[in-house]
This record gives C-alpha cells, structure tokens and sequence, in this order.
C-alpha cells in the first residue's frame, strides 16, 4: 500500500451530521495504513443527532473502519470534542487498543513530542479574553471620565491635578493585549509546556507551519475539507489533502466532490 505513515491524525469528521464527507473518510481510512491512528475530535455529531439528523449507514461504515484497524493492532488515540463532549465522560479508559482521553503527547519517529488535542478549550479562552478586553475598555473609559472629572473638581477649588488613570491603562493594556486567537493561545500553551508541536482541529482550518521550530498542525475536517495530518516514518509531518492524494494515485471518483452544507466547528 502505498499510502503507509506512522501516524494519521483526523478530526472533525461530524459523522451524523448531513454534511458529513463520511464516504470520503471510509474510502480514505480503507485506502491508508499506520501504526497510531489519532481521532482528534468532534468525530460524532451529537449536537446534529440531537436535532434529528439522521445517523446512517455511510456514518457507521466508518465507525466499522477505525474498529477494524484497531482490532488489526493500530493504536487508536480517541481526543473528544465540544460536538462529542459526552464521550468526554471515557476520559482516561482504554477498550483494547483504542484510548480516549482529554490529551495525547505523541512521540514522533525523530523523538519530537506533540501535543494531540482537539482544541476546543482553547477556544473559549481565546473567546474569555475578547469579552475580557471588551470588559476591561469600557472600564477604563469609566475611569478616565472619573479622573477627568476629578480633576474638575479639584481645579474649582484651586488644588493640584491628579492622574491615577495612566498607571491602570497600563496595566490593563497587557492583559488585553495578550494574544487572543486560536493559534496562538495553542501555540502558548505548547511553548509554555517545553513540547515540540501540537495537532489540533476544531476550526476547520487545515494548516501546518513552524513557529520557532515549534509545529502548529491543524488536520482540517471533512464537512468542508478532506484533509488529515500524517507522520512519516522519519518523523517528517505533513498536510494531506485527500482529494489530491486520490488524484495522484489514481484512485476513482477523485473528481467528484459536492459542496455540501456547513455545520458549526
Ligand atoms: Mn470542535
């Protein structure tokens, strides 16, 4: 087979939700092999089963698939999500080769240690500091009125100005200033940790670049994409883009790929 690596990451496959790529997941999981197969999250839809969307055959057929390589000996590393967070509750439970927990640290083949998660927590701390700055410009405003008015009333009777506004806009500056986007709070994070490297999803982004030799790895989704993050065996990772590698190879049906409609990260 030719699609081999030592590790697969996918998340955001959003099986139960209607536009779910689950043919493309099954057809991608049959067409490749590896030795760690990380589920990065937001894999079942419970959200969109909670709505009445329909669960069907296609969904199960790429349940059968992650079964059937874990039973093959591929050890499956299962990260929930904000969309499957009731599987959260498994956190920590191993059920032969498969393990579900909050977070992995994968070793990559050339030593290197990445953090596995699918970043959803990060996100609402990104969102925590937004409303935060938000929060906190408004009571700055509050303040400068309150010294200027001061001020005011310290001029009518002839006394000496002051200024405790200055020192307190410098202060909340630095908290509002902190780095507030997904990437960087998960690049923080794993600066902060001494790893080498995360791979998250989440926003249905795909991505993969280097920040001071640190990786940022978003393995996409497959509602608006069909990619994945894989390891090779020399530890190199890479962004695949399925549709692309089924060109390549020559696999059929690689054309056809319908726009469908888009769910929430
Ligand atoms: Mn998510």
């Amino acid at each position: 087979m030719p699609n081999r690596y030592r590790s697969i990451f996918v998340s955001d496959l959003h099986l139960g939700a209607t536009g779910s790529r689950a043919e493309q997941v099954a057809e991608f999981l049959q067409n490749t092999e590896s030795e760690y197969l990380y589920l990065v999250g937001d894999v079942i839809d419970q959200w969109v089963l909670r709505h009445g969307e329909r669960w069907t055959h296609r969904h199960t057929e790429v349940i059968r698939q992650i079964l059937g390589k874990e039973q093959a000996g591929v050890k499956v590393f299962y990260t929930p999500g904000n969309h499957d967070e009731a599987l959260k509750q498994m956190n920590g439970t191993s059920l032969g080769h498969l393990r579900v927990d909050r977070e992995f640290i994968h070793e990559t083949a050339d030593g290197k240690r990445i953090l596995v998660t699918h970043g959803d927590e990060f996100d609402r701390l990104s969102t925590q500091y937004k409303r935060l700055a938000w929060v906190m410009a408004n009571i700055y405003d509050e303040i400068t009125r309150f010294n200027q008015r001061c001020n005011e009333l310290l001029a009518r009777i002839s006394r000496r100005q002051v200024d405790f506004s200055t020192g307190l806009k410098k202060k909340l500056k630095k908290v509002v200033k902190r780095k507030t986007s997904f990437e960087n709070a998960l690049l923080e994070s794993t600066i902060e940790r001494g790893l080498d490297g995360v791979v998250c999803g989440h926003i249905h982004t795909p991505s993969l670049y280097y920040l001071e030799g640190v990786a940022y790895a978003n393995c996409g989704d497959w509602v608006e994409h069909a990619t994945a993050i894989v390891e090779h065996w020399d530890g190199r990772l890479e962004l695949l883009d399925w549709h692309d590698q089924m060109i390549r190879l020559g696999i059929p049906g690689a054309a056809v790929v319908e726009p469908l409609p888009k769910p929430q990260s």
